[in-house]
């Protein structure tokens, strides 16, 4: 499939961007700044960022611990995103959490779920939404091969595929599941078979490839779109890194680790792209020049920001006093999906709003930024 110039830089300029956030990260984990576990997905950027850029105003993803990329696609702000690495009190858990357990449904981001498989029930929930408010939206869910193995995924299969509800399943299978290998995991070759007990369609495709990954989610998520119902894709890939910077890995066979390192999915798109003189040497040095300034300014702003206040702590792990939830609010204008008002922090928890952003209108306010 043939896409624009402009698509396609806008997807070069997510993967590196994708990359070097997260190889910050891993440098303030060595340097101490940040605590707790760092997950990071070097080799993913082609399946989370050419999965992201396939979708429109008003669709939803329900992301996953290495799918960074799909926040920034959304237009998730990299200083939230360093304000939830380096625990600050106004990060998007409020310094309650270090990791990727973030949502904002104003960008159409559904928060994640930590036990493996228990969002994908969540992303039904949402697509049914969707279909019942006849929206022509779509809702793009991730998981990794070993979350398939779970009663939830199986049971969200069969629930979109019985309501034919407007969800792609995007399968990160990135070889391993913290130390297993996908040989101890399950027994077929595909991971897109799982699909045909489902009867819905899918398919297995080059998770290193991001033209492929954005060709094959683009196809689904039109069909959805269309009230075709939903489908599930596998991208084969490969964990280059530990499940976490804890992890040395060494269960790994170094050749194997070698080879996938080979295929790297930003090399690979980057000679491609200069091939087709898209990337000059000229645009790549200021793409590089816009990451970087991307990533300090993340880094300054978050390390300026106050710390977590510790004597909060207990705020929030209780419903806050009021109204709770208000579901589809007879009158408003867009649907209100939860509306937990706390008037501590003055504005509601997450509320679905009428206009999304979307990566377009972000990176063109970034673009005035840079
Ligand atoms: C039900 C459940 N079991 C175990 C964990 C701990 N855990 C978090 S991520 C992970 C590995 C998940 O593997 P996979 O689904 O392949 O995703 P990957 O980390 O490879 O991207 C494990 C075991 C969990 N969060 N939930
Ligand atoms: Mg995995």
């Amino acid at each position: 499939m043939e896409l624009e110039r402009d698509i396609l830089l806008q997807i070069y300029r997510n993967m590196c961007l994708t990359r070097a956030l997260e190889d910050r990260i891993r440098t303030l984990f060595l340097q101490g700044r940040i605590v707790g576990g760092v997950y990071t997905a070097q080799g993913h950027e082609a399946m989370t960022v050419g999965s992201a850029m396939t979708l429109h105003d008003g669709d939803c993803i329900v992301p996953q611990h290495r799918d960074l990329g799909m926040h920034l696609v959304r237009g998730v702000d990299p200083r939230a995103i360093m304000c939830q690495w380096l625990a600050r009190g106004n990060s998007p858990t409020l310094g309650r959490d270090g990791q990727l357990h973030i949502g904002d449904m104003h960008y159409g981001v559904v928060p994640m779920i930590s036990v493996l498989g228990e969002s994908l029930p969540v992303a039904c929930g949402v697509a049914l939404t969707m279909k019942m408010r006849k929206r022509s939206t779509v809702v793009l869910a991730s998981c990794g091969d070993g979350a398939t193995s779970t009663g939830s995924f199986h049971e969200a299969l069969n629930f979109a595929s019985v309501q034919k509800l407007p969800l792609i399943l995007l399968i990160e299978n990135n070889a391993y599941a913290y130390s297993t290998p996908n040989s101890k995991e399950f027994a077929v070759q595909d991971l897109s078979l799982r699909a045909s007990g489902y009867a819905m369609p899918g398919v297995s495709v080059d998770g290193n490839d991001v033209l492929a990954v954005y060709a094959a989610v683009h196809e689904a998520v039109e069909l959805a779109r269309n009230e075709q119902g939903p489908a599930l894709i596998e991208c084969k890939t490969f964990r280059v890194r530990g499940h976490s910077e804890a992890d040395k890995a060494d269960y790994v066979p170094p050749a194997l680790r070698q080879e996938w390192q080979a295929k790297d999915p930003i090399q690979r798109f980057s000679t491609a792209l200069s091939q087709q003189n898209i990337l000059t040497p000229a645009l790549q040095a200021e793409i590089a020049a816009w990451v970087k300034a991307t990533v300090d300014d993340a880094v300054r702003y978050a390390e300026a920001s106050p710390a977590a206040d510790g004597s909060t702590v207990a705020e929030y792990a209780f419903a806050p006093d009021g109204p709770l939830a208000i579901i589809g609010e007879p009158g408003a204008s867009d649907p209100v999906y939860v509306n937990a008002q706390d008037s501590r922090i003055g504005r509601p928890f997450s509320v679905v709003s009428e206009t999304y952003k979307t990566a377009k209108t972000y990176r063109a306010e970034e673009a005035g930024r840079v």
